[in-house]
C-alpha cells in the first residue's frame, strides 16, 4: 500500500492554490497520475485551485492522451504564488529542467509522489516524500489514494489511471497482485481496454513507415547456424527498421545507411539470441566493426550502433562475417 498516513499529512498542508509538476518529455504515467491527483484534491477539499504544469513538454503519446482526456495544462504556472507543489513520477529534480531552480527557490513546500528509486536530493527538497518502489506506476499509488479515501474515481479518472498503469507495465506484461487488483477494479469503472491500447500505440509518421518498408524490401536473409540474421540498407530510421525486422521474425537485424560519406549501422537482436549465444552486440560486433572501418561502435547486449566510413554494403558484409565466425565457434 502507499505509505500509510501520507494522505493525512498531505491534507494538513493543502492550501488554496496547488500546482502539480512532472518530468519533461512526460510519459502517460506522469501525465495521468497528475490528472488523477488533481481530481482527487478537488474532491478532498472543495474550492481548491489545482493547476497541472508540464515542466517542459509531453511525449508524443502523452499529447494524444492529454487531448483525448481533455486534461487542462498550464504552460506558465505561477509557482511562487502556490501554497503547495506536487511532483509526481519524477525521480530526480534534474528532470524538471529549467523549472528546477524556480521550484527550489520558491520556498513553497513540495510533496513528492513517485515509484522510482529514492533520490537523496529530491528527498531533501521534499516536505512530504511518498516513494513506493514496489508500485509499478505512480498511477497505481494514486489509485490507492482514492481507495484509502473511499472515493470512487469517475470514468475519466478511471481511464486515466488505466492508461498510466498500462503504459508503465508495458501493456500489463508485468505487475504485482496489487497492480492487477487496481486494474481489475478500474476496469469495472471504465472497461475499454482496446481504446486504451490504441491511445498508447506509437504514432509512426509516414517517412518512418516508408523507411521500414524499404528496409524489408532490400533485406538479405543469412542462415547462420539456427539463427535468422538479416541485413539491409536504408537512408534513415535504421534503428526503427531493425526493430521492425525483429518483429517480423529475425533473430538479429543489421541495418546500415550512408550519408555524406559516413555509414551508420543499427543492430538489434532478441533476448533469446543473446542468452543462447552470449554474443554481445555492442562489445562483440559493433566495436570491432567500427574499428575496421575507421569509426566507432558501441552499445548494449541486444542493441548497438556503429558510425564508420566506407561502402555501406562492405560494412554490412563484414558485420555478417563477424557474426558468422562467432556463431560457428560456439
Ligand atoms: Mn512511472
Amino acid at each position: 500500500m502507499s505509505l500509510p498516513g501520507s494522505l493525512d499529512r498531505i491534507k494538513s498542508l493543502l492550501g488554496e492554490k496547488v500546482c502539480i509538476l512532472f518530468h519533461h518529455n512526460a510519459d502517460p504515467d506522469a501525465l495521468c497520475s497528475a490528472y488523477a491527483l488533481s481530481r482527487l484534491l478537488r474532491r478532498i477539499r472543495e474550492g481548491v485551485e489545482v493547476t497541472i504544469a508540464p515542466s517542459k513538454d509531453l511525449s508524443k503519446i502523452s499529447e494524444g492522451v492529454a487531448e483525448h482526456l481533455a486534461i487542462p495544462l498550464e504552460e506558465e504556472p505561477d509557482i511562487e504564488g502556490m501554497d503547495l507543489l506536487f511532483l509526481v513520477d519524477t525521480g530526480s529534480l534534474q528532470q524538471l529542467e529549467e523549472m528546477k531552480d524556480r521550484v527550489l527557490e520558491s520556498g513553497v513546500p513540495i510533496v513528492v509522489i513517485d515509484h522510482h528509486a529514492e533520490h537523496p536530493e529530491t528527498r531533501e527538497a521534499a516536505a512530504i516524500y511518498v516513494v513506493d518502489e514496489e508500485a509499478t506506476s505512480t498511477c497505481e499509488i494514486l489509485y490507492e489514494f482514492y481507495r484509502e479515501e473511499g472515493i470512487k474515481p469517475d470514468d475519466r479518472v478511471a481511464k486515466a489511471l488505466l492508461i498510466g498503469i498500462a503504459y508503465d507495465t508495458r501493456h500489463f506484461a508485468m505487475g504485482t497482485p496489487r497492480t492487477f487488483r487496481a486494474v481489475s477494479e478500474l476496469l469495472e469503472l471504465d472497461g475499454e481496454l482496446a481504446e486504451i491500447f490504441s491511445l498508447l500505440s506509437h504514432p509512426m509518421d509516414r517517412s518512418e513507415r516508408i523507411a521500414r518498408l524499404k528496409a524489408g524490401q532490400r533485406m538479405k536473409l543469412h542462415l547462420l547456424g539456427r539463427w535468422l540474421v538479416v541485413s539491409t540498407e536504408v537512408g534513415s530510421y535504421q534503428a526503427s527498421a531493425a526493430r521492425g525486422l525483429l518483429s517480423l521474425g529475425a533473430d538479429l537485424a543489421i541495418v546500415g545507411g550512408s550519408r555524406d560519406g559516413e555509414v551508420r549501422v543499427s543492430m538489434r537482436s532478441t533476448e533469446e539470441f543473446y542468452r543462447e549465444t552470449s554474443i554481445h552486440l555492442g562489445r562483440d560486433v559493433a566495436m570491432p566493426l567500427g574499428e575496421a572501418f575507421g569509426g566507432m561502435g558501441s552499445g548494449h547486449s541486444t542493441s548497438a550502433g556503429v558510425n564508420a566510413f566506407g561502402d555501406v554494403n562492405e560494412v554490412l558484409e563484414r558485420a555478417v562475417r563477424i557474426l558468422d565466425e562467432r556463431i560457428t565457434h560456439i
